[in-house]
C-alpha cells in the first residue's frame, strides 16, 4: 500500500514536470505567434504594401525593391512607415526639412519643420531594399513611404489601417542596441550595447530621446579613428568607408524596433542627419554619430 501510493505520488509529481516540459515549448511560441509578414516596395510612382489592413502589435515588414533618388546624393529610396491623420501637411514640412543646412534662414525652417513633423506623426522605421525589421502598431491610419520621393510629390505613399483586437506577441529578440538619447547639453547621442557579440542576431534601434532620429551604419576600414569621421564631418573626402552599408530610417521618440541580422562582423560609422529641433543642424554634425564594432 505504501509502495503504491508512493509510486502514485511520484507519478502525480512527475507528470505536472513532464506537461510543463512538452508544454513549454509550444505555449512559448503561442506567446509569440508570428507576426503578419508584409513586404513594403515601390513600383513606378506608388508605395505598395502586401496587405492593406492589420491588426495591432508586432508587424514583421520586408523593403523590397524601390527606386533610386533623383540628385546628386541619389541612393535607393528607403521606405518607412508612419502613423498619422495629416499626411499632406507632414510631407510639406519635409520641404523645408530638405533645405541647405548651411543657412540660417533654412536651418531655422529645418527646426520649424522636424518639430512640427514629430508633433503630426509617429515613425516607426523602415530601411533600404533587403531590410527586415519588426515593430509594435497600435491601432490607427498609416502609411508606407519613401520620404525623400514622396516629399519631391514623385512617388505616392500606400495607405493601410491597424485595427481590431491587439494581437500577442513581442518584437524578437535582439542581441545588440543602438538606442537615441538626448544630452545634458540639449544635444542627442548614440548609446550601444552588446554590438560586439551579435553574431547572426538581431540589432535593437531604440529612441529614447526628445527628438526622432534615424540610424545609418557605415561599414569602415579596421583601425579607422575618431578624429579622421571628425575632418570627414568638416568636409574632408572620406577614403575609410568599405562597401558594406545598413540604414534604419526614422524613429519617433518612444519607438523601438528589432532589425533582422546578421550584421557583417567589422567597424562601422553610425550616425543620424535628422536635423536639430533647435536650429536644423544635421544631428550628426553636432555630434550624433559614435564608431562602433561589430563581433
Ligand atoms: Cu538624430
Amino acid at each position: 500500500m505504501k509502495t503504491k501510493s508512493l509510486v502514485g505520488l511520484v507519478t502525480a509529481v512527475l507528470l505536472p514536470v513532464s506537461l510543463v516540459a512538452t508544454a513549454s515549448p509550444a505555449s512559448a511560441v503561442a506567446l509569440r505567434a508570428a507576426p503578419p509578414k508584409v513586404t513594403i516596395a515601390i513600383a513606378g510612382d506608388q508605395a505598395t504594401i502586401s496587405q492593406a489592413t492589420m491588426r495591432p502589435g508586432v508587424v514583421e515588414f520586408s523593403v523590397g525593391d524601390t527606386v533610386i533618388v533623383p540628385g546628386p546624393d541619389g541612393g535607393p529610396e528607403q521606405l518607412a512607415v508612419v502613423r498619422t491623420d495629416q499626411l499632406d501637411y507632414v510631407l510639406q514640412q519635409f520641404g523645408a526639412v530638405f533645405g541647405d543646412p548651411t543657412d540660417p534662414a533654412a536651418g531655422a525652417a529645418a527646426a520649424q519643420g522636424m518639430r512640427n513633423i514629430r508633433q503630426a506623426s509617429t515613425w516607426y522605421g523602415g530601411g533600404s531594399p533587403g531590410t527586415t525589421f519588426q515593430v509594435v502598431l497600435p491601432a490607427g491610419n498609416y502609411y508606407v513611404l519613401g520620404v525623400q520621393t514622396a516629399a519631391m510629390g514623385l512617388v505616392k505613399p500606400a495607405p493601410f489601417t491597424v485595427s481590431g483586437e491587439r494581437r500577442k506577441g513581442q518584437l524578437h529578440s535582439t542581441t545588440g542596441t543602438i538606442r537615441a538619447v538626448s544630452t545634458k547639453g540639449g544635444g542627442n547621442a548614440f548609446v550601444t550595447k552588446g554590438l560586439g557579440t551579435m553574431g547572426n542576431g538581431w540589432l535593437k534601434f531604440a529612441n529614447s530621446a526628445k527628438e526622432i532620429h534615424f540610424l545609418g551604419m557605415g561599414g569602415v576600414k579596421t583601425g579607422t579613428k575618431n578624429g579622421q569621421i571628425r575632418k570627414f564631418f568638416q568636409g574632408s573626402a572620406p577614403t575609410f568607408f568599405t562597401k558594406t552599408q545598413y540604414a534604419v530610417d526614422v524613429i519617433s521618440p518612444g519607438i523601438s524596433i528589432a532589425v533582422k541580422g546578421p550584421f557583417k562582423p567589422g567597424r562601422y560609422l553610425i550616425d543620424c542627419f535628422v536635423p536639430s529641433e533647435t536650429d536644423g543642424m544635421p544631428h550628426a554634425l553636432m555630434g550624433m554619430w559614435s564608431l562602433v564594432d561589430i563581433g
